[in-house]
This record gives C-alpha cells, structure tokens and sequence, in this order.
C-alpha cells in the first residue's frame, strides 16, 4: 500500500510538475506571442499612417460628407477619379481603423459613411480639422523620416536629402516655396484649435497686459490668449514672410487685439513686454541658440514680466512619453533642436537670469513653464 501510494504520490506530482512545465511553455508562448505581435504592429505602423494620408488626400471624407446618402465604393471611386478595386480596399481599410463605418443597401451594396472621429477631426471644414496635419506629415514628414537612419548616424536634419534645399538656415529650409511655408503654417495652426485653450489657462496671465509672441507664426495662440484675457493685446512677432501671410490668410479684422511686426528674434533687439510667449521655438534650436534668444528675452522683459514656454515634455528619467520621444526624433530629421526634460528648460531659464519658474504639465501633449523676472 505505502508503495503504491509513494508511486501514485510521485506519479501525481510527476503530473503536476508536466502539468506546470506545460502551463509555463504556453506562457512563454502567450508571452513570445504578445512581443512578436507588437514588432509587427510597430513594424507596420506606416501602413496605417500612409492609409491615413492616401485617404485623406484623395478627398474620401469630404466626398463622403458632401454626399447626402453613404456611398458604394463605385461611386467613391468614380466621383474621385480612382480605380474601382483600390478605393474598395481602401475604403475597407478605413473601416478598420474606425475612419469609416458601413450599412447595407436594400440590394446587398456595401455602402460607406464617415463616423464621429473622422467627421470632426479629418474633414477640412471641421473647426476641430487635423486635415493639415495630415498634408504635412504626408509630404513633408514622411520624407524626412525616410532618412530617419541618415539623420541618426550624421545627427543634423534631412532637408537636403529629402527636397534637394542646401540652405543652412533652418527656416530657408522649411520655406522653402510659399506653397510648403502655407502649409507649415496650417500644421502649426491646427494643434492650438484642440488645445490651445488649455495652454493659454495653464497659469492665470491676466497680470499680463502687453504680451509678445514671439514666432507667432498663424496667431492661433494669440487668439486664445485675446478671448480669454479681455485686458491683454498681443503682438505676433515673426519672419516677414510669415507675417505677411498671417495678415492675409489667418488674421480677420475681428482680431482687434492681436497686432504684428515682422522682425527675426535672433538678430534684431526685441520690444518691451510684460509677457513673452515662446510656443514650439526652443525645441527648433540648439541649447547654444535657446541661450541667446533666452537672455534677450531676459534683457527686454519688464520688471515682474515673464515668459511663457509652450513645449512637449520628456519626463526626468527620460522614459517617455513615447510621443515625446518620437517627437525628439522629429525635430532631428526637421530642426537644429530637441524635445527636452523640464529640468532642461529650467536651466536655461536660471542661467539666462529668470527666478521663479512654474510647470504645469497639462494633461495633454504640451505643458506650460511660466519664468518670472524678480
Ligand atoms: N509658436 C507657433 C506655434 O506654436 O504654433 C509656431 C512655432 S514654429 C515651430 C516656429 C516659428 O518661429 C515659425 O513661425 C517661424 O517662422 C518662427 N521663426 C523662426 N525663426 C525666426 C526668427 N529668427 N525670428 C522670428 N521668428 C522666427
Ligand atoms: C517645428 C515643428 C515641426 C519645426 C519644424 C517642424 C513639425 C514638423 N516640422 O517646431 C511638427 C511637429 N509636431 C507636431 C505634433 O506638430
């Protein structure tokens, strides 16, 4: 009887321990599963952003959104002058990614319609639009990526590469046409029509009454800074170019607080202000030129003045986010600059003279440091 039940005793445990091993091979492979899962997710992640881009420029959410009905993909294909099959795939792509949604018709035809997210963020006309975005990572970002292993191995930006531009000045570069210097400024404008309104309420700037943006570009900002503070006016302050076409093309005369004046912050003297806003303009440069445009915004800021630095944050232990990160790789492939920590910036802003320093990391991408002169 002992014996039998020491064999059965190690016959079970022998089970048990297949049992386990088993248990473990499957985990291991549930586990191995999950990371090449997420490779080919990773490695595929163009796919879906060139998906994105194709859609959206060939015009297949407006189309869909002009149309009163949903649409076949026939009738997408033929009013955009596509082929029959690659719009089908397309369109059934766009399903995929909740871009589109689809019904039946009474005949069985496959029939597509816009849903909420690409209604309000991928159609032209959506005041909430990231259709600009798009255009630009599509034509613009994209191609510079493509040399993402060049801009590695040389540490310097893919302009040249990418459009054939040799000028060393980084924004002879960026505008290198009109057309790509318009289209710059729709991309800058986009992002602070969904969060500008956050950034502007970060800190309470109604002490501010004279505020100066530098690099102001298409004046979303200044915008959301004017209807939140009824006392302040603002000045965008930017290339000659750029303002010429902020007047034209951004501004309206409703915008009665909000004034220009063409100049370059690096080589003319700056007004006075109470307030300086640099939104995305650090990130362009190296620490070497942040110091310098720093400390003459230092020079020009009155007595109890400050600046407001707009920029995605890496956090300390440079972790993440991943959007930041990935961000950093951009401005490599398009700018002189980085993204950097909060604990970068604030050095800069002691080193140029600035004393108490706020952040205020605002729930979404872009956080918000507030500098006072003593
Ligand atoms: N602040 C805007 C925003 O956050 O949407 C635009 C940021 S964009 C990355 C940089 C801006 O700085 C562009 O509008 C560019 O024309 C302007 N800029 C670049 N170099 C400049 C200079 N030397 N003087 C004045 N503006 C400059
Ligand atoms: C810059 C930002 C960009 C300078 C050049 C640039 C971008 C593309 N080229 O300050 C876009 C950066 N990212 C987002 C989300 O807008």
């Amino acid at each position: 009887m002992f014996i039998v039940g020491q064999a059965l005793q190690k016959a079970s445990l022998s089970f048990r321990h297949t049992q386990r091993t088993n248990t473990l091979v499957k985990m291991a492979g549930a586990k191995e599963d999950g990371y090449s899962r997420r490779i080919m997710q990773y490695m595929e992640g163009f796919m879906v952003s060139k998906t994105l881009f194709t859609a959206c420029e060939l015009g297949v959410f407006d189309y869909l959104n002009a149309s009163e009905c949903p649409l076949s993909a026939m009738e997408v294909a033929q009013g955009l002058g596509t082929s029959m099959d690659g719009m089908g795939r397309l369109l059934s792509a766009c399903v995929g990614l909740e871009l589109l949604t689809t019904q039946h018709s009474a005949d069985g035809q496959v029939l597509y319609s816009n849903t909420e997210m690409s209604t309000m963020f991928l159609m032209k006309s959506s005041p909430q639009s990231l259709y600009h975005s798009v255009e630009y990572n599509s034509n613009t970002t994209y191609l510079c990526w493509h040399n993402l292993t060049d801009a590695v191995r040389e540490g310097k930006n893919q302009y040249e590469k990418a459009f054939g531009v040799s000028s060393k000045d980084l924004f002879e570069a960026l505008y290198r046409s009109d057309e790509e210097m318009v289209r710059f400024m729709q991309l800058m404008n986009s992002v602070w029509n969904i969060c500008g309104k956050d950034v502007v309420t970060a800190f309470d700037l109604s002490p501010f009454k004279s505020i100066y943006d530098l690099g102001g570009c298409s004046g979303a900002l200044a915008k959301q800074c004017v209807s939140v503070y009824p006392e302040c006016t603002v000045t965008i302050l930017d290339l000659p170019k750029v303002t010429e076409t902020c007047r034209k093309h951004f501004l309206s005369a409703e915008d009665v607080r909000i004034s220009i004046c063409e100049g370059d912050f690096f080589k003319n003297a700056l007004p006075d202000a109470d307030l300086f806003i640099l939104a995305r303009i650090l990130h362009d440069w190296t620490e070497k030129q942040c110091r310098l445009l720093l400390a003459k915004v230092y020079q020009s800021c009155k007595p109890g003045g400050g600046v407001l630095l707009v920029e995605a944050l890496l956090s300390e232990d440079n972790s993440g986010p991943l959007t930041v990160q990935l961000y950093s790789l951009d401005m490599l492939v398009q700018t002189e600059g980085r993204e950097r920590k909060g604990s970068e910036y604030t050095s800069l802003l002691t080193a140029v003279g600035f004393s108490t320093i706020h952040i205020c990391r605002a729930g979404n991408i872009y956080s918000v440091i507030l500098a006072l002169k003593g």
